[in-house]
């Protein structure tokens, strides 16, 4: 009998395959590598103390860099692009390593988030902000700049949520490239979700961590923002969320794939400043004219605020029908 070679899926990040422990057993990794692999297969995430050079420096530097914009707002977005510390600690090289190992092809930063407080954001799948096809390309990593516990508003996640179906606002009955009623749209995902985690008996875990941990999520791990106790508490944290080479990248709530109507991702990766081309089976494909003007208009204008009102303006009009 001939014998069938275990095939590494182009549709599957080999860390979710079904035939991860085929190709996990010739990976070559030693037992302890191994160990954190199986473990990221089977929960969905991995904490890793990566005692990052320097890092209390940097986490201080952010936060003091940080201090006159975040006094205002907690979350600040993209801040990589002018706060060299940040974009170290997104990029850092320990970063991309658990990254290639647990997804086998090039990781690319493409949004940072810095918080101030915990975000107290309700439970979702990242994957209903960033998809890609192939699906679940795609990863989070939260870095704790402080201590955080049960009363400053620590992540939160469902272990093993990761293995649920990926769902889109379609999948319950949303109309996403309407674009009309966002607020209201998200809230349903929020209901649905919340739904969902009950009935899946998966059990909730809040994550105490230590300044200087490390937290990746595989993509559809169902995570959020513990309620904060002490409101006098700070809870400065720093999210990368990352894509992988060779796929397509959309944004699901604004998109109907099967009316064609996709708000494909044009974005820069952190580590390049390059944009990053969509690959369809490793071959390039072009964005639509319509929505390469699109960007070119918001990357001219998003420099001050009255630029980035029109940029919203615009995402409107485009988006309504
Ligand atoms: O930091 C948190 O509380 C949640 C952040 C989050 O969900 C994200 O950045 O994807
Ligand atoms: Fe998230």
């Amino acid at each position: 009998m001939t014998q069938i070679k275990t095939p590494e899926l182009e549709g599957t990040p080999w860390v979710e395959s079904p035939f991860f422990e085929e190709l996990l057993a010739t990976s070559g990794f030693d037992s302890e590598t191994k160990e954190k692999i199986r473990f990221f297969h089977e929960h969905g995430y991995l904490v890793l103390d990566l005692n990052i050079e320097g890092f209390d420096q940097k986490a201080e530097a952010i936060i003091n860099k940080l201090k006159p914009e975040q006094d205002k707002e907690s979350r600040v977005q993209d801040a990589w692009s002018y706060i060299p510390e940040v974009k170290d600690l997104a990029c850092h090289p320990e970063v991309i390593k658990w990254l290639e190992i647990l997804y086998r092809r090039r990781p690319i930063p493409f949004q940072t988030l810095n918080f101030k407080m915990g975000t107290q954001q309700a439970t979702h799948s990242d994957l209903v902000h960033f998809n890609s096809f192939p699906e679940r390309f795609m990863a989070g990593v939260w870095m704790a700049l402080e201590d955080t516990d049960e009363n400053n508003g620590a992540l939160h996640y469902y272990p093993k949520s990761h293995k649920l179906p990926v769902f889109e606002l379609h999948d319950i009955g949303i109309k996403a490239s309407s674009f009309k009623m966002q607020n209201e749209q998200y809230k349903q995902y929020e209901h649905f979700v919340q739904k969902l985690m009950k009935d899946s008996g998966l059990e909730k875990k809040t994550v105490p961590m230590k300044k200087g941990q490390v937290l990746i999520w595989a993509a559809n791990l169902f995570h959020g923002g513990d309620p904060i106790k002490d409101l006098s508490r700070t809870r400065h944290s720093q999210v990368t969320h990352f894509y992988f080479d060779n796929c397509r990248y959309y944004t699901p709530l604004y998109s109907d794939v099967y009316l064609e109507t996709i708000w494909w991702k044009e974005f820069v990766d952190i580590r390049t400043g390059k944009l990053v081309p969509h690959k369809y089976l490793g071959q390039k494909v072009g964005l639509p004219l319509k929505q390469r003007l699109r960007y070119f208009v918001e990357r001219s204008l998003r420099h001050n605020k009255t630029g980035q009102n029109i940029v919203k303006k615009l995402k409107k009009l485009l988006t309504s029908r």
